[in-house]
Parts: C-alpha cells; structure tokens; sequence
C-alpha cells in the first residue's frame, strides 16, 4: 500500500513565509536564531505550495479533510492542520529530523493533541516520504466525492456532505442520475463543471482585466480597477479573478456596478450581485464574520479563446471563467485591498493577532479599537501594518 513521494513536502516548502509564523516567534521568544525580521525581508516564491511534479502534497489536504467531515471540532482541527502546515511552508530551513519540529509553534512547541497531531504526521513524511494516514485520506471515497461535490460552483461542503452520506452519491455522475434539485446556481456549476475547475491563466486574466478596464473607463474614466486575491500576490494561475472598483471620490463609486455590467453583459454567463449592507463602520456588524459588506458580483464570465489565439477568429469557442467585482469606497479603499489581497490564511492570523495582541478589530472595511471604539482611517496597506505593528510584507510574501 505504501507509495513513496519522490520530493520531502516539508523542505520544499520552506521558501514561503507565513504570518502564524511570525506570530510565533513574537510570542515564542525561544526562537532566538531566527529573528522575525529576517524572515519578513525573504524572498518567497509566490505560487502558493510546492509544485506538485514534486511532491505529492500541497499541505491543504489535512485542513480540507476535516472542513469536510464537518463535526463538532472539525473547525478547530482545519484550522490546527492550517496553521501546522502554514508553520511549516514558513520555515527557513530545511527540517531534517524530530529535533527540528521542536520549537515550531502549532507543531512541536504547543502541547495539545492537536498539534501532537501535525507532529506525528510530519514526523511520518520525515521518516519515509509520505504519511499513511494523508494517504489514506486521499484515496479514501469520502475525501475524493467531497472534492468533486465541493468543486461544482454553488456546492459547499453541507451538501456535499448531505449528497454523500444520506444519497449514496459518490460520482458527479450520480448527481446527473439522482434527479436531484439543483439551485439555477449549482445547475450552472454542472453545466460549466470542467472550465470552472480548469485554473485560470495569467494571461487569460489579462485579457478580462483589460475588458472589465475598458468598460469602467466608459461607465466613468475616473473609475479605478485593481487585481487583488491570488493574482495579486503573484500566482501565474487561480481559480477565480477577483477586482476591486473604486472611485477617488467617496460615493461616486454607487450604483456603477449595474452600469459596467451592463457593459460586460454579452460576455456573462450569470451574474449574482450582492447588494452592500452597510459601509457603516460604528455599526460593527461586519467584525466578527469574514465576509464583508461592499457591494458585489460573483460571476461567470464567458473567455472567448479567440482573445489569445488569433487562430481562432470566427470560432466560438470560449470557456467559462469565475469573476469577482467589488465595489469599495475610496476611504476604505487601502482596508479592502489588503482583505481581498489573501491568502484567507493571512487574513485570519492577521485579524486575530489585531484582536488578541493589538485589541483592534480588523475587517476589509476598516480598524477600530475594541476599547475606545476609535476607527482608525489608512490610505495605504503600509499604514495598516505600521498601525499594528508590524513589518510590512508586500503581497508575494502573504503566501500561506
Ligand atoms: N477572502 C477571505 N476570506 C474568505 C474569502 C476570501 O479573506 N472567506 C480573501 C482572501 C483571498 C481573497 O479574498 C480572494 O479569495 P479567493 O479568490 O477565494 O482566493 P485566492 O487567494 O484569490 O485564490 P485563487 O487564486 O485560487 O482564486
Ligand atoms: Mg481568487
């Protein structure tokens, strides 16, 4: 049963930087040969994980797992598996052998089971190359059918999970054959199911860019446009394009959405918009949940292959792609940028130092202060960071 993989996951991934890191060691002042300074000044390479030629795993594949099963815990133990292999993507040096895992926080430093846990399998991949237990996951049918449920647009792992223990489901065909009542949504997500799990390009999102520019250039020229999400920090590939619109006058960014797809409208396949709730900073309703408030439009958008391949002129051929628009304020502009810049990991250990460390509460809208209540207004990403204390890390080194 065993295979063997033929890179080390864990030296592999030691060039990528990771703020759970820098945390620990501001906590953990044990880690006295490697200053946090040092590492918020490495270079990383941008592609999140190592290259899968390599090795066999990516480090998500534990966190996915126990999102899946879902149970009372499960959380708690995505997110231990999280930080775990977050740790170790950050490490600057290449872990050989037990010794090293000893003062790694969320792995050999804290003492709970949950990080015996990411030891013992780290342990495992050090010793032979692979772990039985990863493995077992990943050949096993639950984790393979919620992968494939949890890839069709409009399916999160609730249904998935509902698909695979209460209708016997296992394949996307038997999705097809159960007859089963899929929203206009998840309809979509089978009909697109290929394109929508085929990464898009850098290229690809250079042409869309360019589009969606032009069309906000002639719903109003002082519109600005910014890549933001994985794009952002410098992937070549991502599951989505995620961009953020904004006007340099406050307000005069309203009701422009409508109007740019409108523009766009021959090129989308579906277009949810989401209405925004509340720009209202002292409300705080937005502080404790990680989705925001800006008005938005997760979409299909259709990429005509011709726009890269000038072969295929005349042909329609063209694959579906997910497309992201939001709508964001100027004044909370610099707030936006650095929440949907990512990863979703960053995001959450870097609102969680803010709130246990710094008792500032953190959102893509904004920064108060838990105590005064005071907001706190920022022009840049730099700000934000300096604010908190910390060393600015640019968006190549936000990668966990
Ligand atoms: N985000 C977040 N919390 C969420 C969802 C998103 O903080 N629950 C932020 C972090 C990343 C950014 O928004 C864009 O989200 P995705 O497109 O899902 O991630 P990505 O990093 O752009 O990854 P990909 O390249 O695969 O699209
Ligand atoms: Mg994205």
């Amino acid at each position: 049963k065993k295979k063997k993989i033929s890179g080390n996951t864990i030296a592999e991934n030691k060039k990528l930087v990771d703020i759970s890191w820098f945390i620990g060691c501001m906590k953990e002042k044990k880690l006295m040969d490697i200053q946090p300074s040092q590492l918020l000044k490495r270079k990383v390479d941008a592609d999140d994980g190592p290259s899968t030629k390599k090795s066999r795993y990516s480090g998500d594949e534990a966190e996915e797992h126990a999102l899946f099963r879902g149970d009372a815990n499960a959380e708690a133990r995505a997110l231990a598996f999280r930080r775990g292999s977050a740790t170790l993507k950050a490490h600057p040096k290449e872990i050989v052998c037990e010794e090293d895992l000893k003062n790694l926080p969320y792995i050999g430093l804290t003492n709970s089971a949950k990080a015996g846990h990411c030891k013992m399998v780290a342990m495992e991949i050090l010793s032979e190359g692979f772990s039985d237990e990863v493995e077992d996951v990943l050949n096993g049918s639950f984790y393979k059918s919620m992968k494939l449920f949890t890839g069709i647009f409009g399916i999160g792992p609730q249904t998935a999970r509902k698909w695979y223990h209460d209708l016997g489901m296992r394949t996307l065909e038997d999705v097809k054959g159960k007859n089963i009542s899929l929203t206009y949504e998840q309809s979509l997500g089978m009909e697109h199911y290929d394109d929508l799990n085929t990464p898009i390009k850098l290229e690809e999102a250079e042409c869309i860019i360019k589009m969606v520019e032009k069309a906000c250039n002639e719903v109003c020229d002082e519109l600005t446009m910014t890549l933001v999400g994985g794009f952002r920090r410098g992937k070549s590939q991502g599951h989505d394009l995620d961009l953020l619109i904004s006007h340099p006058e406050d307000g005069k960014e309203k009701g422009k959405l409508v109007l740019i797809i409108e523009k766009l409208k021959e090129h989308f396949i579906y277009t949810g918009r989401k209405m925004d709730v509340s720009n209202n900073l002292n409300k705080g309703n937005f502080a404790s949940s990680t989705m925001d408030n800006f008005e938005k439009c997760f979409s299909i958008f259709k990429f005509n292959k011709s726009w890269l391949n000038s072969n295929l002129e005349g042909k329609a051929e063209w694959k579906a792609v997910r497309l992201d628009l939001i709508v964001v304020p100027s004044h909370q502009f610099a707030y936006a940028l650095l929440g949907w810049t990512g990863t979703k990991h960053f995001e959450r250990e870097i609102r969680r130092y803010a709130r246990t460390e710094m008792k500032i509460v953190l959102t893509s809208h904004g920064m108060h202060s838990l105590d005064t209540k005071q907001n706190f207004p920022a022009e840049t990403e730099e700000e934000i960071f300096q604010k908190l204390q910390l060393e600015y890390r640019a968006p190549s080194e936000r990668c966990c």
